[in-house]
């Protein structure tokens, strides 16, 4: 199997790419941040609690998403692979993923970086917000992303260095051009 994540800052392009990524590869893309909004959208009590917390660009609990990741792997163990898209965001997130994958006798093949400035950020994401009305993308909640993400995620691309799984791609270009990048990665996992 190939178990890919994809990471980056938010707006750096993980839904983007994977969407390309899912088509090549035929993998199963789970996005928290997709899984999160369909339950804002069907107003769940689950969804009640994250919408705010969403809303303040701070992280929805770890027990609820890896909750959501286990109910997932289950669902398609007999797939051909995952694309984990936005998860793990915190070092407790990636240490519950590798006892799931264990569970199945499955490991993470690579994690994929996505780098893209600060500024790029920002313009992409506030744009976004004008084009799709989505409610998290205000200067003020990116700002605070973009925070969160320095504090509690970075740790998690130190963590899969470690196991020398970690493979930085520059995220800045054509959505094809990084698209490019991030094939020749994955190739050469074969
Ligand atoms: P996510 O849904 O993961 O949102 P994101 O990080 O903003 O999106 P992404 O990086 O995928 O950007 P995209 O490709 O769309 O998270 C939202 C919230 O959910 C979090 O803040 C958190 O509260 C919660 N959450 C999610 N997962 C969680 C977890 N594991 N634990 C706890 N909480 C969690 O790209 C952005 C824009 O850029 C798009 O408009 C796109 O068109 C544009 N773009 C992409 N590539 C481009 C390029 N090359 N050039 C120019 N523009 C480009």
């Amino acid at each position: 199997m190939l178990n890919l994540i994809l990471f980056g800052p938010p707006g750096s392009g993980k839904g983007t790419q994977s969407e390309k990524i899912i088509q090549k590869y035929k993998l199963v893309h789970i996005s928290t941040g997709d899984l999160l909004r369909e339950e804002v959208a069907n107003q769940t009590e689950l969804g009640m609690k994250a919408k705010k917390i969403m809303d303040s660009g701070e992280l929805v609990s770890d027990r609820i998403v890896i909750g959501m990741i286990r109910k997932k792997l289950e669902e398609h163990r007999a797939g051909p692979g995952f694309i984990f898209d936005g998860f793990p965001r915190t070092v407790a997130q990636a240490r519950e993923l590798r006892k799931a994958l264990t569970d199945y006798d499955e490991e993470i093949s690579v994690m994929i970086s996505l780098d893209v400035p600060r500024e790029e950020l920002v313009k992409r994401l506030l744009n976004r917000g004008k084009e799709t009305g989505r409610t998290d993308d205000n200067l003020e909640t990116i700002n605070n992303r973009i925070d969160v993400y320095e504090k509690q995620t970075i740790p998690v691309a130190h963590y899969y260095d470690k196991m020398r799984k970690y493979v930085p791609v520059d995220g800045m270009g054509s959505i094809d051009a990084i698209f490019k990048r991030i094939v020749k990665v994955i190739d050469q996992l074969k």
